[in-house]
């Protein structure tokens, strides 16, 4: 006598899946494969992928219904989807279901240029010293981890005669004493020899780096004492009381030379 098998046992999934795969993978590529047992014999299993409630995760990946086969079907972005996605699996047998859920892994690429940050691309200074700091810059780059985030400000052509970036990326210093150059003025203007003009670059630390060319940077360089003491403000109004003494301070006035 021989005992008939009926479809009685629902599918299990074999384990909890887990996997990661790197952004901007190419449609196609291979997350993992999900498995499931059956206590039935020659039932046949076929998966597909749920909607998921916390996110568009099932648009961007797609599932082998035989195989159980889970791969990249959509344009990952580790920057907008975050560090992990969950993507929820069925499977069925003929008549039951079972249900999973796989945690996806997002590994960042370096795919975000760094940004350049002047307060302004214009200087001018008083003539000035070796190693004394011109500028104070910086560098931004929005991608999600170090060190594809990390960018720090260099020169765009690795040397310049006239500067150097120093603390660690984060300013511009003369490289050499630039004196200004006592010429005649040009048309009102300062002589071309006393303006000097750099390329900065923002460059992030990925594998491999990405970089991105600042606007040029202009400093021109004036003899001492050739600004003209300015006031902070272009008007004052003071209210002095009637029976002020003589002597009586009504004001402090604060005037400064310079530019930037
Ligand atoms: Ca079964
Ligand atoms: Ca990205
Ligand atoms: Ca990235
Ligand atoms: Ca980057």
């Amino acid at each position: 006598m021989s005992v008939q098998d009926i479809n009685d046992n629902p599918p299990r999934f074999t384990q909890l899946f887990r996997a990661s795969v790197f952004e901007n993978a190419s449609p196609g590529t291979v997350v993992l494969c999900v498995t499931s047992t059956d206590a039935d014999d020659g039932d046949v299993t076929r998966y597909w992928l749920l909607p998921s409630t916390l996110s568009s995760s099932a648009d961007l990946f797609d599932i082998d219904r035989q195989a159980g086969t889970i791969s990249v079907a959509g344009s990952i972005d580790r920057e907008s989807t975050g560090d992990v996605l969950v993507v929820r699996v069925a499977a069925n047998d003929g008549a039951f279901n079972a249900e999973t859920t796989v945690t996806i892994d997002i590994l960042d690429e370096n795919d975000v240029p760094p940004a350049c940050r002047l307060p302004s691309n214009t200087f001018q200074t008083v003539e000035d010293s070796r190693l004394a700091v011109v500028v104070n810059v910086s560098a931004s780059d929005a991608d999600a981890t170090s060190p594809s985030r990390d960018a720090v400000i260099s020169l765009a052509d690795r040397w310049s005669r006239d500067f150097v970036v120093v603390d660690g990326g984060e300013a511009v210093a003369w490289r050499r004493p630039v004196p200004f150059q006592n010429t005649s003025l040009v048309r009102g203007r300062s002589s071309p020899l006393n303006v000097h003009r750099v390329t900065l670059a923002a460059v992030d630390m990925g594998r491999p780096a990405l970089w991105t060319d600042c606007q040029p940077l202009t400093v021109s360089v004036f003899a001492e004492n050739v600004f003209s003491p300015q006031f902070s403000r272009s008007s004052y109004s003071v209210a002095v009381p009637n029976n002020a003494a003589v002597g009586f301070t009504i004001i402090t006035l604060h005037a400064r030379c310079g530019s930037s």
